[in-house]
C-alpha cells in the first residue's frame, strides 16, 4: 500500500474512528539518519541517530500534530482555526487549514520569526496577525479566543496535536527494530517532549519496549523549564524556542522525571556551531532551535555521560531552509571572480 500519512499509519493509536477521513499532506515518515561522520568528528562511544522531522511537507516536526488537530476540527465542524507561534505552528496550521478549506488565523510576536515560516502562513493563505508582544502573550490571547468564539485551538494545548506528534517514536522503534537509549530534544512549548515519551510508552505497554531516557535542551536566555522560574523577556537566536512560559511545563517535567532524563541549557554560540556541525558532517541543513539537540548532545559526551552501549536519537525539528539569514550570518561568503576560466581555476586551487 502506497504511504497514506500518519492518521492512516497509526489509527489504531490515535483517537479517531475507522471512518475517519483525514486532512493529511503525507506527513511523517521521515528520515532516521545515522550520524557517522558526527560519531567520529565529536569522538563519541555512543551511536547517533538524526530523526529529520524538517523533510516533513511544511518543513518541521508540527505536521505530525497538525494533520490530527485540523482532521478533527474539521470532525468538529470548527468554524475557522487559530494559534501562537513562533513560526512553524503557523505554516503548519495554515497548510492543513488550508487543505481543508478552513480559515486559520496565526498571531505572532512581531519581528521575531524567520522569514520562510511568515512567507509560508501568507502563501497558505492564513490571516496573519503580528502583536507588539512575545509568543507567550500571543498565546494567551488565543486562549481567550478559543474561550470565547467557535474557533478551534491547534497549538500543543489541544491534546489532539500530542496524539500526532508522538507517533515519531513510533517510526523510531520501527526503524531502529528497538526504542534508542536515549532521545535528545529541543524544548519550547515542551508539547514535542511531552509527545515523544507518551509514544514511547504506548509503544512500549503494547509491545514491551524499553523506554529511553528524555534528554531536553532550552536556550540559555529561555529556559524557563531549567530554571524552574518563568522567564519574562526570553531571548535567543533559535527564535522557534523564545517562550517563556511553555504551555506543556508540567507534562515535561513529568517526563524527564519518569524517564530520569535530564534538562539543560544550550547556548545560542553553541546551537549555531552545532546547526554548521551538522550541516558540514552529515549533508543536512536544520534550523537553529532544532540543533540544540545535537548542541546538548555534545556536551553531554564531553562529560562522558554516554557509553559505548547507547543508542541517541536526537530530533532535528525543523527544516535550515526556513531561517537562511541566521544560517548565512555565521558562514564564510562566497569567493567572487571575473567569468574566466583561469581565475576560476586559480580560485579553486586545483591543478
Ligand atoms: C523547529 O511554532 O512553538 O517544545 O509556535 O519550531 O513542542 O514547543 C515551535 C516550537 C523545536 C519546540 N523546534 O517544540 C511554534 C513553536 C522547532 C520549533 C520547537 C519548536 P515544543
Amino acid at each position: 500500500m502506497p504511504y497514506s500519512g500518519v492518521i492512516n499509519k497509526y489509527l489504531e493509536y490515535l483517537p479517531f474512528k475507522e471512518d475517519v477521513q483525514p486532512v493529511t499532506l503525507l506527513e511523517g515518515n521521515t528520515p532516521l539518519l545515522e550520524a557517522d561522520n558526527l560519531r567520529k568528528e565529536l569522538d563519541a562511544p555512543c551511536k547517533i541517530f538524526l530523526k529529520f522531522e524538517g523533510a516533513n511537507p511544511t518543513g518541521s516536526f508540527k505536521d505530525r500534530g497538525m494533520t490530527v488537530a485540523i482532521t478533527e476540527a474539521v470532525r468538529k465542524k470548527a468554524e475557522a482555526v487559530i494559534c501562537a507561534s513562533t513560526g512553524n505552528t503557523s505554516a503548519s496550521a495554515a497548510a492543513y487549514a488550508a487543505k481543508a478549506g478552513l480559515q486559520a488565523f496565526v498571531i505572532l510576536p512581531k519581528g521575531k520569526i524567520a522569514i520562510g515560516k511568515l512567507a509560508q502562513a501568507l502563501i497558505y493563505g492564513a490571516k496573519v496577525i503580528e502583536i507588539d508582544g512575545n509568543f507567550d502573550d500571543a498565546l494567551r490571547i488565543v486562549r481567550e479566543i478559543g474561550d470565547k468564539t467557535n474557533v478551534e485551538i491547534v497549538n500543543s494545548i489541544n491534546p489532539f496535536r500530542i496524539e500526532g506528534q508522538k507517533t515519531a517514536s513510533f517510526e523510531i522503534i520501527e526503524t531502529l527494530g528497538t526504542s534508542p537509549t536515549h532521545h535528545s530534544l529541543p524544548v519550547g512549548n515542551a508539547g514535542n517532549i511531552t509527545a515523544y515519551w507518551k509514544g514511547y510508552k504506548e509503544w512500549a505497554s503494547r509491545k514491551h519496549t524499553p523506554l529511553p531516557k528524555m534528554l531536553g535542551f532550552q536556550a540559555e536566555g529561555s529556559a524557563p523549564i531549567v530554571h524552574g522560574k518563568i522567564v519574562e523577556h526570553p531571548e535567543t537566536v533559535a527564535t522557534a524556542i523564545r517562550i517563556g512560559n511553555p504551555a506543556s511545563w508540567k507534562q515535561a517535567v513529568q517526563a524527564l522525571d519518569e524517564s530520569k532524563g535530564q534538562i539543560s541549557i544550550a547556548t545560542d554560540s553553541e546551537i549555531l556551531e552545532a546547526q554548521r556541525l551538522i550541516a558540514r558532517t552529515e549533508g543536512i541543513f536544520c534550523e537553529p532551535a532544532s540543533a540544540s539537540s545535537v548542541a546538548g548532545l555534545i556536551k553531554l559526551i564531553r562529560e562522558g555521560y554516554f557509553t559505548v552501549k547507547d543508542v541517541v536519537v536526537c530530533t532535528l525539528t525543523g527544516n535550515g531552509l526556513k531561517d537562511p539569514d541566521t544560517a548565512s550570518r555565521g558562514i564564510a561568503a562566497p569567493l567572487s571572480a571575473p567569468a574566466s576560466l583561469l581565475e576560476v581555476l586559480n580560485l579553486m586551487n586545483i591543478k
